[in-house]
């Protein structure tokens, strides 16, 4: 274990990823409690950690859902132990009330809040500048430019939250988490941390009545104008070249590429640059010191326009004359990179804005690369419900049903052929859009929800479909993991984020304590299934409370497990001479294993890409399909047990 990458000794170097250079960091600062729930660009943090935490006696888990992770973090640094809490940007809304709170009551040892943005919508249904929530909490953010910096600002960011007693912000964007660079190693981890706390009755601090929270708001106000006051200092924030008629200041992963920009220019010890790594709240002392010296300021930053107004407002009361300039130069939407940066700077610096380079167009194919849109995997379970499901409503002659989606693998569900997910919000709104719809138009309502999203977000308007009386169906996708994010275990899998067996809640049960009336289906068995929903939304039909937890595991697990436990799997070819090419194989299922070669009239299954799941086998009306090798027997466990 002491090879691992996260457990180098003081003196190494070890080549990190942004996320693994926070792992690193919050062991070096000795913290006994991480918790997150998965959501890219963030999961490596936690997974990183979980690998080495009970080696190191730290506890790790994947929370149900980011405020859950919050609270579970916030109960350790209220009780002295210091605690990492990690999310992506849309993770923070979930977690926002818990967020609110926590400035009001502070922390007794460091806690530090992860928010890992995702400019340009790389994974996410939404981009978001998430250093407006330092705003709204007041709680100070932190912005690291590069992996480097993030080893070494986490480390400060634990002092900071001591110091003010607050929990602070990390904010990072896709290029910094997702960047890999040599990182020299300052501290060793320690192996023998003690990890009990105390929890010190406090009633005026720890509990928000009122009259409490009133007292404390103007606590944290006083704690918020110190540190705009006593921050102004490196690393949160640092001036280069100070005494150019011209500064550029730039947040995070800004100031990379305003570096490089600079340094293509040959102007970068021409012109002052501030460079922020506290954009929340913005350093007063050193910007009004810069804006006495310059007549012009460029502000480049990720986003949104967070640290441009504060220098706006900065500049308003020192009575600076200059020109901001910001986001009519840089733009608002999107992640960075060098080129628009490089134009931005170019122009402020008064400099030809043609990039030294070719600009980064789509490089010239004599033969067009065909655009590869995101496919459900070969032998993924939810092509084989969302066919179930397809046939079975229209067996039992349900007109025009909505099916509410969700956020998982299965959104690729609003894709042909299934066409069978027709909203996606946000995590839990395939049910909760449901209740509404339902209540609002005369078509059959399917809502359709992935297991890890409805432990997430899917139960509280699952009740309320009962409690309010909205006819829905509910459809729990049961692939038994957390699939979209890279496989994380949740509480419907029975495994701990450490790989230890634990209690397994089933979907169905609480499903039924709450008033459905239950079907659980195999999708691996087609036609049972097929029966079963039927059933299912006969009774639909009836005005009966009905919801279906279709389980069969992630067709990605069930190949890995197979590998490591040389377990065949069946692989499904065609056979010619029964085969009709009338295409139903790769019509009514958009399998990707399944191909038309050029010039030919009949379906190829490729065997490199067949899992075996037997979609294809069983929908084929003149079973032409079949199995072209030895499976080995009771294989299909595989399928539906951990
Ligand atoms: C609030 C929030 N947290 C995290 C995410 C990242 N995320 C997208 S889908 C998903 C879960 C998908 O798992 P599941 O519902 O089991 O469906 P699967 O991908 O396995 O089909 C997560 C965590 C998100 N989009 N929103």
């Amino acid at each position: 274990m002491s090879e691992h990458p996260l457990l180098k000794r003081k003196g190494e170097v070890a080549l990190l990823l942004g996320n693994e250079a926070i792992a690193r960091a919050t062991l070096e600062s000795d913290i006994c409690v991480a918790t997150a729930y998965p959501g890219t660009p963030s999961t490596e943090i936690l997974e990183a950690l979980s690998e080495v935490a009970e080696y190191c006696g730290l506890y790790v888990e994947w929370s149900v859902n980011e405020k859950t992770a919050f609270e579970v973090a916030y109960g350790a640094a209220i009780a002295g132990l210091r605690s990492l809490t990690s999310m992506k940007h849309v993770g923070l809304n979930v977690a926002s009330d818990i967020l609110m709170s926590s400035a009001y009551s502070g922390v007794e040892a460091g806690m530090v809040v992860v928010s890992a943005d995702d400019p340009s919508m790389h994974s996410s249904q939404n981009e978001q500048d998430n250093r407006w929530y330092g705003f709204l909490a007041h709680l100070p953010v932190i912005e690291p430019s590069n992996a480097r910096e993030a080893y070494v600002l986490t480390k400060k960011a634990y002092e900071l939250s001591e110091k003010y007693k607050i929990p602070v912000i990390l904010r990072t964007t896709t290029r910094v988490s997702h960047t890999r660079m040599p990182v020299l190693l300052e501290q060793d981890v320690n192996l023998n941390r003690q990890c009990r706390g105390v929890f010190k009755q406090n009633f005026e601090r720890w509990v928000l009545v009122p009259g409490n929270a009133r007292r404390r708001k103007l606590e944290l106000m006083k704690t918020w104008r110190s540190i705009v006051e006593s921050e102004g200092v490196e690393p949160f924030i640092k001036v280069l070249n100070p005494g150019s008629k011209k500064a550029i200041v730039a947040s995070g992963v800004a100031y990379s590429y305003v570096k490089e920009a600079l340094e293509l220019l040959g102007m970068f010890d021409k012109v002052t640059v501030v460079k922020v790594n506290m954009p929340v709240p913005l350093p007063v002392k050193p910007l009004k010191e810069v804006l006495e010296l310059v007549d012009e300021v460029l502000v480049v930053e990720e986003l949104d326009p967070i640290v441009e107004m504060q220098v706006k407002s900065i500049a308003q009361s020192a009575g600076f004359k200059g020109v901001i300039r910001g986001k009519d130069l840089v733009p608002a939407s999107y992640e960075l990179s060098l080129e628009p940066v490089y134009k931005a700077v170019a122009e402020f610096v008064g400099a030809p804005s043609k990039t030294p380079w070719e600009s980064a167009g789509a490089p010239k194919m004599e033969t067009p690369i065909p655009s590869r849109p995101p496919v459900l995997c070969a032998g993924c379970p939810h092509r084989n419900t969302f066919y179930v499901l397809k046939v079975a409503a229209n067996k039992a002659g349900l007109r025009n049903p909505i099916y509410t989606g969700d956020i998982g693998c299965y959104t690729l569900g609003y894709q042909k052929p299934f066409e069978m997910q027709h909203t996606c919000f946000e995590m839990g709104g395939s049910v909760g859009v449901a209740n509404g719809l339902a209540k609002s138009v005369d078509n059959p309502v399917i809502a359709i929800i992935g297991d890890s999203t409805f432990f997430h977000a899917g139960i509280p308007p699952a009740i309320n479909a009962v409690y309010n009386n909205s006819n829905i169906v509910i459809v729990v996708l049961d692939n038994m993991t957390t699939a979209m994010t890279g496989h994380q275990p949740h509480p419907g899998v029975g495994v701990s984020a450490t790989g230890k067996r634990t209690a397994r809640v089933l979907p169905e049960k609480i499903l039924e304590a709450i008033g459905y009336k239950v079907h659980v289906i195999n999708t691996l068995r087609v036609k049972e299934a097929i029966e079963e929903a039927f059933r299912a939304f006969e009774e639909y039909k009836r005005g009966e409370r009905v919801a279906i937890v279709s389980r069969m595991r992630c067709a990605l697990e069930v190949l890995r497990d197979a590998r490591r436990q040389k377990i065949t799997l069946p692989i499904y070819s065609v056979l010619e001479e029964k085969c009709t090419g009338c295409l139903a194989c790769i019509n009514l299922t958009g399998c990707p294993a399944i191909i038309l070669e050029h010039g030919s009239k009949k379906p190829r299954i490729m065997p490199e890409v067949c899992a075996g799941c037997g979609l294809c086998a069983s929908i084929c009306p003149y079973k032409a399909i079949v199995i072209s090798n030895t499976p080995t027997q009771g294989y299909e466990r595989l399928w539906w047990e951990v």
